[in-house]
């Protein structure tokens, strides 16, 4: 009996497939826009000068991208092989080319435009695939190697594995293009959404303090914070959807979208922050939201005075209790259907959530919203406030620095800082800025269209050479003065003065 040479090479073929399976599947529920091999694809096109990428287009047309991404896959395909080959000297060597790629395909990701921690999971999910197949089919290999006088039933197992990874490489990209394809057919119809009475609007200009470095006033929807419980995204088509509105009330309801988006349209910039949110930090945003008025909606159910909550459910199941006097007085809330004038990202909660100016978003900002049920908050509980958060959310008073950062170096003399600050629903008076501990000096305000959002505010401070703490504090139209006592956001929200650290010279 003739030894054949073990298939290295094709053992490295197959977990290379296998990695890029499931980092695909990943990248595909996540629903993360690319997988990492486009991401690579996509980062060679930056990295090509403009000329030469230009000749290629002219040459390709739209197929450029197509293949690029088919002449990766070949170097790929050949890198793999390799890998596998190298298995025969050893399993640290194929390990490092392994890692190598995993390296490049996280470079590349990264790169993206606004790449997040996330990101990162597909290409960690594709490289444990490698390490894990290629040992399986090493391990394989090596019996079959060490008894050659049962090559042909070794061979089998190795046959079997290698058969195994193949199917389950089809089938786990198969499924996550599926998830995929769903959530390109919802994006499809979003957007091609026309709502009657959505319009876009600039932001006022008096809202813009004119200070460069300062949080833009409007928050365009692909910068705005993104907080959800969830993996993979909801993806609802328009008529697929129904929102129940039931419990403690005379006459239930059941809208469907078209029902939704015929009532008449209420359009007000409103600010949304997160409990979570730490002094200073980014966990808030400023749009123009489009939508149904709450207060209209359950004014005609006929409400129970002793009810004194809505229970929010979504699509997802993830859950929420407002206090009802949110939803029923004379502010905004609303079942939003646009955010800065086009329909909700599928992110944001595409296509109904709840906005609730004053409350935190744990308590009120429900994405992807299917069932309201009037109630009392003896009988329900929210997701978080099963967790141990508060059980009322109301926005607290905050101020953030954004100009000049932390750290940075200025030059002595007149420094303009400026920043954002809010107090929802009762409005900034006020805000002041003190350095060392000095006096509080007043900051102007930017004008804002309500009580509902932030405000820009900004102040020119003469700073001394040397380091300096500089703090800032919002004054409410309540008299209310910013505490600096620092807490932490858990159970509700999280206080304390916002301070950086600066150097002039
Ligand atoms: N379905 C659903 N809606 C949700 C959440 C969630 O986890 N699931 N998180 C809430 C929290 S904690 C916040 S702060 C806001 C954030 O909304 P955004 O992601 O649109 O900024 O959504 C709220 N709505
Ligand atoms: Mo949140």
């Amino acid at each position: 009996m003739t030894t054949r040479r073990p298939p290295w090479a094709l053992a490295g073929v197959l977990a290379g497939c296998a990695g890029l399976a499931t980092s695909y599947a990943t990248a595909m529920v996540l629903t993360i826009r690319e997988s990492p091999l486009v991401a690579v694809a996509e980062l060679v096109i930056r990295l090509t000068p403009g000329s030469l990428a230009e000749r290629a287009i002219s040459v390709l047309g739209h197929l450029d991208k197509p293949f690029l991404v088919a002449v990766i896959l070949l170097l790929l395909l050949a890198l793999f092989a390799w890998a596998g080959r190298l298995a025969a000297r050893g399993w640290w060597q194929p390990t490092l080319v392994w890692l190598a790629l995993a390296a490049a395909g996280l470079g590349a990701v990264a790169a993206q435009r606004g790449a997040g921690v996330v990101d990162a999971v597909p290409v960690l999910v594709g490289l444990m695939t490698w390490i894990a197949v290629h040992s399986a089919l090493i391990d394989a290999l090596r019996r079959e190697q060490r008894r050659p006088e049962l090559e042909s039933r070794e061979r089998r197992v190795f046959v079997m594995v290698a058969g195994v990874v193949a199917v389950a490489s089809v089938g786990i990209a198969v499924a996550g293009r599926f998830v995929g394809a769903g959530r390109r057919h919802v994006e499809a119809s979003r957007r091609l959404l026309r709502i009657p009475g959505v319009t876009r609007r600039e932001p006022p200009a008096a809202t813009s303090i004119g200070v460069a470095g300062v949080a833009t006033w409007q928050t365009p929807n692909e910068d705005f914070y993104l907080i959800d419980t969830t993996i993979a995204k909801p993806t609802i088509e328009p008529d697929e959807w129904s929102l129940r509105i039931h419990g403690m009330v005379e006459r239930e309801l059941v809208l469907s979208y078209s029902d939704l988006v015929a009532r008449r349209m209420t359009e007000s910039w409103i600010t949304l922050s997160c409990v979570s949110n730490e002094v200073g930090g980014g966990l808030v945003g400023n749009a123009r939201w489009s939508g149904v008025r709450l207060a209209d909606l359950l004014a005609g159910l006929g409400v129970d005075p002793a009810a004194d909550c809505v229970l929010q459910t979504s699509h997802d199941g993830w859950t929420c209790a407002t206090p009802i006097e949110a939803l029923t007085d004379d502010r905004d809330a609303m079942l939003a259907v646009a955010m800065n004038g086009r329909p909700l990202p599928i992110e944001h909660g595409f296509p109904v959530r709840t906005v609730v100016p004053g409350l935190y978003g744990y308590v009120s900002a429900t994405k992807w919203v299917v069932d309201l049920e009037v109630s009392t908050f003896a009988d329900s509980m929210g997701y978080w406030t099963d967790k141990g958060w508060s059980e009322l959310g109301p926005v607290k008073i905050a101020s953030r620095i954004d100009v000049p950062r932390s750290g940075d170096d200025v030059e002595a003399g007149q420094v303009t800082f400026g920043g954002v600050a809010w107090h929802q629903h009762t409005g900034v008076e006020a805000v002041e800025v003190q350095v060392d501990g000095g006096s509080w000096q007043r900051a102007r305000l930017a004008a804002t269209p309500s009580v509902d959002t932030w405000v820009q505010w900004a102040v020119d401070v003469d700073v001394a050479e040397g380091d300096h703490e500089v703090r800032v504090r919002a004054i409410g139209k309540d008299g209310q003065t910013q505490t600096s006592v620092v807490r932490a956001p858990d159970p509700d929200g999280a206080t304390g003065l916002h301070t950086i650290g600066i150097r002039a010279s």
